[in-house]
C-alpha cells in the first residue's frame, strides 16, 4: 500500500483544496492529511472560520481522504513520515522547495496550485460591500 501525506488548514473547503486532495490520493492508495489545529493556525497567523473538528469532518466526508491527524507544529513532519510509513509527501506548489529535506525519508511531490480560488477570497467576497 502506497501511503501519501499532506498538510494544511483546509478552511472553507473549496475546489482548490479538493483538486489537491484528489491528485494527492492518486499518487498512491491511502491519503493521510495533517490538519492544522486552531493553535497551530495562530502560529501560522491564520484565523480559520471553521473549528478543527468541523474542518476534520469536512475532510473525512471526502472519498480522497483516508485519515486525518492533527498538525500541531512545523517540526512534526519527519516523525509523521516515519510513524505512518509514508511513501510520498506532497503539498501544493506554493510550498515548492520548502519541504525538500523530507526527501531523505520519502518522495517529495509538489502539485500545481489551483489559481483563482482561496479561503481568503471566499471570506472577503462574503464581506458586506
Ligand atoms: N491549495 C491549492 N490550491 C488553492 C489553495 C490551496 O492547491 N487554490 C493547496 C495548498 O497548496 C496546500 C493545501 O491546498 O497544499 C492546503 O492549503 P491551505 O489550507 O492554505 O494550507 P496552508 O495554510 O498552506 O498550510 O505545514 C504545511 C501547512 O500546514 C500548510
Amino acid at each position: 500500500m502506497r501511503r501519501i501525506l499532506t498538510y494544511g488548514t483546509f478552511d472553507t473547503l473549496h475546489y482548490g483544496h479538493i483538486r489537491l486532495l484528489q491528485r494527492a490520493r492518486a499518487l498512491g492508495d491511502y491519503l493521510i492529511v495533517g490538519l492544522s489545529t486552531d493553535e497551530f493556525n495562530a502560529r501560522k497567523n491564520k484565523q480559520a472560520f471553521h473549528s478543527w473538528e468541523e474542518r476534520k469532518a469536512h475532510l473525512e466526508a471526502l472519498r480522497y481522504v483516508d485519515l486525518v491527524i492533527p498538525e500541531r507544529t512545523w517540526e512534526q513532519k519527519p516523525d509523521d513520515v516515519r510513524l505512518y510509513h509514508v511513501d510520498v509527501f506532497t503539498m501544493g506548489s506554493d510550498w515548492a522547495g520548502k519541504f525538500d529535506d523530507l526527501a531523505s525519508l520519502c518522495e517529495v511531490v509538489y502539485l500545481e496550485r489551483t489559481n483563482g480560488i482561496s479561503s481568503t477570497m471566499i471570506r472577503s467576497s462574503l464581506q458586506p460591500a
